[in-house]
Formats: structure tokens, sequence, C-alpha cells
């Protein structure tokens, strides 16, 4: 039984989904057509987004105007899960500093920044490290790139390997920080203690018991974000292509 929350809901069913390439391309606007989906579907079942990014940018993405992004979904979750919130109230959560302490965390981003000025790469813009609650975010052009310039450096990364090539020097230099990498975009990865992947919401959905929790993602593959919930045995994993894909599936499995 799901509690009193989701009383409106004929099906006891959640329905999870990324957010960059599943519920919108990367950085963008969702599509008009992606927000009257996902109504649709709330009429019926529990909806919830799981990002990788901070709630700033999940909600340039997915908030629409007149709206709030946390008033338009049941379950909405950033940085995997560390910023959770249920009907748009927050939800207790532990932070990336408290796990690694000042002491341990200086010598990482030292080494990180070190690293990237050192990188020979086109072209540099800023914030090479960003500082979230649950994670560090590591890009080597820079999180201020345009559309455009992270387009041409996904592809170079593609080629070089820039950002496979500073994680196997940080997994080499703190083999003991309990840490994981994981590139889920497109100029950058995300640092955050083994474990803190988007499983972490699952934990924070435990107590509705629902009958089956469905997840969306685009990079399901081992070593993508959305590996770990994804083969998860409490999910019911969907890998999807980009978010017109996501579209179609939901129409044809579950809003016929
Ligand atoms: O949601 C996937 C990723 O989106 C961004 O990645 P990038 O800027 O490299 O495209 C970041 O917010 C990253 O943290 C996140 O995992």
């Amino acid at each position: 039984m799901v509690s009193s929350a989701f009383a409106d809901r004929p099906q006891k069913k959640l329905f999870l989904f990324d957010v960059d390439n599943t519920l919108s391309l990367p950085r963008q606007i969702a599509s008009p057509e992606m927000i009257q989906t996902l109504r649709e579907l709330r009429k019926k079942a529990v909806i919830g987004f799981v990002g990788g990014s901070d709630l700033v940018k999940i909600t340039e993405q997915l908030q629409t105007p007149g709206t709030k992004v946390l008033d338009e979904f049941d379950y909405g979750f950033a940085e995997n899960g560390l910023i959770a919130f249920k009907q748009g109230k927050p939800l207790p959560s532990e932070s990336f500093i408290n796990f690694v302490g000042e002491e341990k965390y200086k010598p990482l981003v030292n080494f990180i920044l070190h690293y990237i000025a050192d990188l020979d790469i086109p072209i540099k813009r800023g914030t090479f490290v960003e500082f979230r609650r649950g994670m560090i975010n590591v890009s080597p052009i820079g999180r201020n790139a345009t559309i455009q310039e992270r387009q041409d450096f996904e592809q170079l990364d593609l080629k070089h390997g820039y950002r496979k090539a500073l994680i196997k020097a940080l997994k080499e230099k703190f083999p003991d920080y309990g840490l994981t990498y994981s590139i889920g975009g497109q100029i950058s990865f995300d640092v955050f203690p083994n474990g803190w992947n988007k499983t972490i919401a699952l934990k924070h959905v435990e107590d509705e018991s629902f009958e089956e929790i469905h997840f969306f993602g685009d990079k399901t593959y081992e070593g993508g974000n959305d590996y770990e919930i994804f083969s998860d045995p409490r999910t019911i994993g969907h890998s999807v292509r980009d978010p017109t894909d996501t579209i179609v599936v939901l129409k044809t499995q579950f809003l016929n």
C-alpha cells in the first residue's frame, strides 16, 4: 500500500527518469511534448526525476513558465539523490565534504586543478571544479562552455580520452579515498563516495512500497551514471537513446 500521499493514482507504480538525454537534450529545455507526456503519466502513477546535476540546472531544464519543477514531479532527486524532495518537501541527506573531510579534500582539488592547468586542450573556459552538496563535478574545459563548445569537447574527448586519463590519474593518486568517478554528461565527470550513485534515490522511496519502480535512462551501460539504478533488482530498467525515445516508450507501453 502506498501512503495517502498518492492515493489519487490508480497505479501503485513509480516512474523515475534520468534528466540529461532522457527527459531533455543535455543542458537544454525539455520539449512541450515531453512535459505533456509526463503530465499524462502522472494521472496514472507516481513520477520523479533522478539527475546527476544539481537542482539549479535540472530546474532550468524541466521547469515550464508559470510552474515549479517540484510541483510537476512527486519526487525530485538531484546530485544522484543526495538532494531529495518528496511532494516539494526536502528529505534529509549527507554531504560530500562531511564524508571526505577538509584535510583530504584539499590535496584532491589541488591535484585536479594542477592537472587541468597542465592539460593541453584547444580551449578552456571557467569553473573546472564545481563543488556540490553530494559530489564534486570536474570539467577539463570548464563548466562555462557554450552548447557548441560542449559538443566540440565531447567529440574531442571521445578521440583523446581526456576525462578517462584524469580519472585514471586520480584513482592512482588517491586509491584509499573510497570515491567513484562517473562520466554522466558531455564535458565533465562526477566524483562522489562509493555507493552514492543514483540508487540513493531508491532508499528515499522504500517507505511507499511501490508495486513496480520503472527507471528510464540513457547511460545504462557499465560505467555510465545510470548503470547502478538501471540494473538494480528493485527497478525495471528502460534504456533509451534520447528524449524522443523516452516519449515513444511511454506512449506505446504505458499510456495506450
Ligand atoms: O546529468 C548528467 C550530467 O550532466 C552534467 O554533465 P556535463 O556538464 O558534463 O554534460 C553534469 O551536471 C553532471 O554532474 C551530470 O552527471
